[in-house]
């Protein structure tokens, strides 16, 4: 055996049908720890050139024996690398049968088949499938499988696989199970899990009036806590055929929740493996946040059975094909369940946390990158949100019932196969009979285009002219950019936030949308009576910056009175950061706006409590050229405290007339109470820290459920001192048994803003609770620290930069995926001041000279440097 894999990008253009397709998998696993014997039966069929040899892939894997046609190969018939295997001769059409062993328990990557917590499971995506046996692992192989499966009975009663259960029977201590999925799918969809697991069960009638069986295996004693899983199960189910006419296939759904995951969930086929910190949920144990991913997460790997497994990717440069797609789905199931306006709020903070930042920097990528050099590099911010806002401005454009037929037209023309993105922009033509080419711009060019808005108002003849501009920077690889396609959804206000209405051709209204083609575009409204206020990008249309330079009581009128709740919000957010960045800011009118939000009984508290949220410091630090970090730390905290003081028996008064719930409902109305009143607590604490200890301390003991009692907790983090660790003691020792939870006593604590922190994460990672080897631990402390801390993890002695880096580098070794993430960490070193930038530079420059580094820790962390 030898090693070829000096780090070769592969290229999108270098993308060549498959030689051979295999019709039909026979898989046979005898499960063992450190043993486990593969046998896989292929029907193979050439479809390349005759002469091509079969090029199988696998890792890791120790070869038994090949047959052909029922022959047995010598070593001489092939030839196995690191990473294939090669049979040079083949016919046009045989069987193929290939016997691996492989140890499960040794696999720490948590790819391929592995063990958590005494079970097998296996992760696929996207290239997990050749650590298991060799295959074409690559999307566009579909192929049906079968697969029998063998295990001890003792310890392995559940051997589930995707599919119907068509046999099970009992060898000795042994026992099996045959499962056949009738649909040919991708290897990366391939799943299998072996173990004991407990089950809630229930069923689904779908709209043909089919019965779907569905199950969700847990650990022991855990299935009550799966039960909001099963009901967002059920409402995503109902969701795909209402929305989208799409209805489920098999006649069995099954979902399984592991502690050990690398990332949320995987969809596999009627199999869906989670993290299980995204399935398992009650009111003692898991936030509202929790209860809002699972529900989402949930929703997503479901819908992924049309977007993703019916239709999936032809290779992996289509990643959003499928992703964005099915992101996009979620987060509308999500708005219909919990109100869009919140919704879209939350998504495009999330867009703009993420993947703006990585936009801005050296990971910058487009939504399809034209080369990679591992895979598991691009399940990333721009792929997935992005991806999604693509396909929420094609709606946009279109209108929602021409969205929907081009949606049916895209599933039932590409049912069965492996498509590209632009199968999908072809559905779009196809009901429309318009060129959807100029949006595969954005599908291939990085970096988040400007908006430039020019107002002028002319009042003798009451007539607006709005000039529209865009630019896209350049990005790493991409020096010059040409326009997208943007839609801009605007309208006007009075001086008083009052809706103003205008004519545009030739109707009169006060709001419209238009569509920038090319790099700029006048627009006239006439008949605008006074000198407006424009509310531009309504519900953020697009995922643009916007450049609107317009006097400060333009956004004070928005936050007062923008009919659209995003445009509000927008507005408030925006202020805040010209306060907050601004040394002599001050937040007395700002807090006069809040106070009338807040005071506002049309408005529902979930929309409050993000209304009263300050932008984070990662918000502010995109903001802000050079970053520094203790300045934005600084700075927010004292306008933090300025606006608290000055709202504090208005935000006193509120917080007493939020009703502490006694009968706790995970519902959306409910959530938004708890989100309002531990968002005042939040700005409350930040006054006076006598009044404030007594407040969170009551807060923290008094909560009935988790989300009041992690909030108690924050806000007693922030307080610091004796009471905060008296109540992580008691956190503790409450919670000790209960990883998840345990899981955010350590994040809590990572995440303290105090600078004795950068001591305390050492102590954290000493701690016996702590485990390298479980991701959710270990991103409990590493990542909550390097995403959420930023005043600690940027604190200019550099040992935050240099606590991951050892991090990341140990991690490294067993499970470069997971390790691979945190770069983004050092990703944006270049706009940092000094002493930041260098330090970040040389922690990067030590990590990348580090050796026996994986590919996927060096691909990013080179391009972190480069950039
Ligand atoms: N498709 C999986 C992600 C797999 C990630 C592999 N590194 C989950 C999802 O997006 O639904
Ligand atoms: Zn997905």
């Amino acid at each position: 055996m030898y090693r070829t894999d000096i780090a070769r990008p592969i290229r999108l253009t270098d993308y060549r049908a498959p030689d051979f397709h295999i019709t039909d998998t026979r898989l046979d696993f005898d499960l063992h720890p450190t043993q486990t014997q593969v046998k896989a039966t292929y029907s193979v069929e050439r479809r390349g050139a005759e002469d091509a040899p079969l090029v199988l892939l696998g890792e890791r894997l120790t070869l038994k024996t090949v047959r052909l046609d029922g022959a047995d190969l010598t070593p001489a018939d092939y030839q196995v690398t690191a990473e294939t295997l090669t049979i040079k001769s083949v016919p046009d059409r045989f069987k193929l049968e290939i016997a691996v062993e492989i140890n499960p328990q040794d696999n720490k990557t948590l790819e391929g088949l592995y063990m958590s917590s005494g079970r097998y499971c296996t992760q696929c995506e996207a290239e997990g499938f050749r650590k298991i046996v060799y295959f074409p692992d690559r999307p566009d192989v579909l192929s049906k499988y079968t697969v029998r499966m063998r295990a001890p009975k003792a310890g392995f009663p559940r051997l589930l696989s995707n599919g119907n259960l068509i046999e099970t029977g009992e060898d000795g201590d042994a026992h099996y199970a045959v499962w056949e999925d009738p649909f040919p799918k991708p290897a990366y969809l391939f799943a299998l899990v072996a173990g004991e697991l407990d089950v809630l069960e229930d069923r689904f009638t779908t709209m043909s009036g089919r019965t779907v069986e569905l199950k969700i295996f847990v650990d022991t004693g855990m299935s009550a806590r799966a039960e909001y899983a099963m009901d967002a199960l059920k409402r995503s189910m109902r969701w795909d055929e209402d929305a989208y006419g799409r209805e489920y296939d098999l006649d069995l759904f099954m979902i399984v929740a592991v502690r050990d995951f690398n990332f949320g969930a995987m969809e596999n086929k009627g199999l869906n493996i989670f993290n299980a910190s995204l399935l398992l949920a009650d009111p003692e144990t898991a936030t509202d946040l929790d209860y809002e991913r699972i529900e989402s997460v949930v929703a997503h790997e479901y819908f992924h059975n049309w977007s993703g497994n019916r239709v999936t990717c032809r290779d992996w440069f289509q990643l959003c094909l499928k992703e964005g797609l099915t992101v996009f789905r979620d987060q509308s199931f999500s708005g219909d369940q919990r109100g869009h306006a919140v919704q879209r709020i939350k998504d495009v903070k999330m867009l703009r946390a993420r993947q703006f930042p990585e936009d801005a920097g050296p990971l910058a990528h487009p939504v399809r990158p034209a080369s990679y050099l591992k895979i598991d590099n691009f399940y990333t911010a721009t792929i997935y949100e992005k991806g999604a806002e693509i396909v929420g401005m094609l709606k946009t454009v279109v209108g929602p019932d021409v969205y929907r037929r081009a949606l049916d037209h895209y599933f039932e023309t590409n049912d069965g196969t492996a498509a590209t993105l632009e199968d999908f922009l072809t559905s779009f033509e196809a009901v429309t009979g318009e060129d959807f080419a100029p949006w595969l711009k954005w599908y291939v060019q990085a970096g988040t285009p400007t908006l430039g808005i020019g107002v002028t108002y002319d009042a003798a003849s009451k007539r607006l002219t709005l000039n529209l501009s865009q630019q896209t920077p350049p990005t790493p690889t991409q020096a010059h950019k040409s326009p997208v396609p943007i839609p801009v959804r605007l309208g006007l206000l009075t001086q008083d936030g009052a809706p103003l209405s205008f004519v545009h051709d030739g109707a009169t209204v006060t709001d419209t949308l238009f569509l920038l083609t090319g790099e700029r575009a006048q627009l006239i409204f006439e008949d605008v009576a006074e000198a407006p206020v424009v509310s531009a990008l309504r519900g953020f249309s697009a995922p643009v910056k916007l450049r609107l330079d317009e006097p400060e009581a333009h956004r004070f009128a928005r936050f007062r009175g923008d009919p659209d709740p995003f445009n509000r919000w927008e507005a408030a957010q925006s202020l805040a950061k010209a306060l907050i960045l601004d040394p002599q800011g001050s937040a007395a009118d700002y807090a006069e706006a809040l106070r009338a939000t807040l005071s506002d009984a049309t408005l529902d508290a979930a929309f409050k409590a993000l209304m009263t949220a300050l932008p984070t410091e990662m918000d502010l630090a995109q903001s802000l050229t050079p970053v520094d970090p203790a300045f934005i730390h600084a700075r927010r905290k004292a306008f933090k405290t300025e606006l608290a003081a000055a709202l504090k028996t208005d935000a006193q008064a509120l917080y007493d007339a939020v009703p502490a719930e006694v009968q706790f409902s995970p519902d959306a109305a409910s959530a938004g109470r708890r989100a309002l009143r531990n968002a005042l607590l939040d700005l409350i604490v930040s006054v006076d820290p006598n009044t404030a200890t007594t407040l969170a301390e009551t807060h923290y003991r008094s909560a009935t459920n988790m989300t009041d009692m992690i909030a108690g907790l924050n806000a007693l983090s922030q307080i610091h001192g004796e009471p905060y660790q008296r109540a992580l003691d008691h956190f503790y020792e409450r919670y000790k048994f209960e990883p998840l939870v345990l899981d955010k006593w350590f994040a809590v604590q990572a995440a303290c803003a105090h600078p004795e922190t950068l001591e305390r994460v050492r102590r954290l990672i000493a701690h016996p609770d702590f485990d390298r080897k479980v991701p959710n631990r270990w991103r409990s402390v590493a990542q909550a620290f390097a995403a959420n801390n930023p005043a600690v993890f940027h604190d200019i002695s550099g040992e935050g930069y240099a606590f991951i880096a050892d991090e990341i580098l140990s991690v490294d070794r067993f499970n470069p995926m997971t390790a691979a993430r945190l770069i983004e960490a050092f990703g944006g070193f270049k706009r940092y001041a000094e002493p930041h930038a260098g330090l970040m530079k040389a922690v990067l420059e030590r990590i990348v000279a580090t050796d026996g580094l994986s590919k996927n820790v060096a691909e990013l962390a080179g391009k972190a440097l480069a950039g």
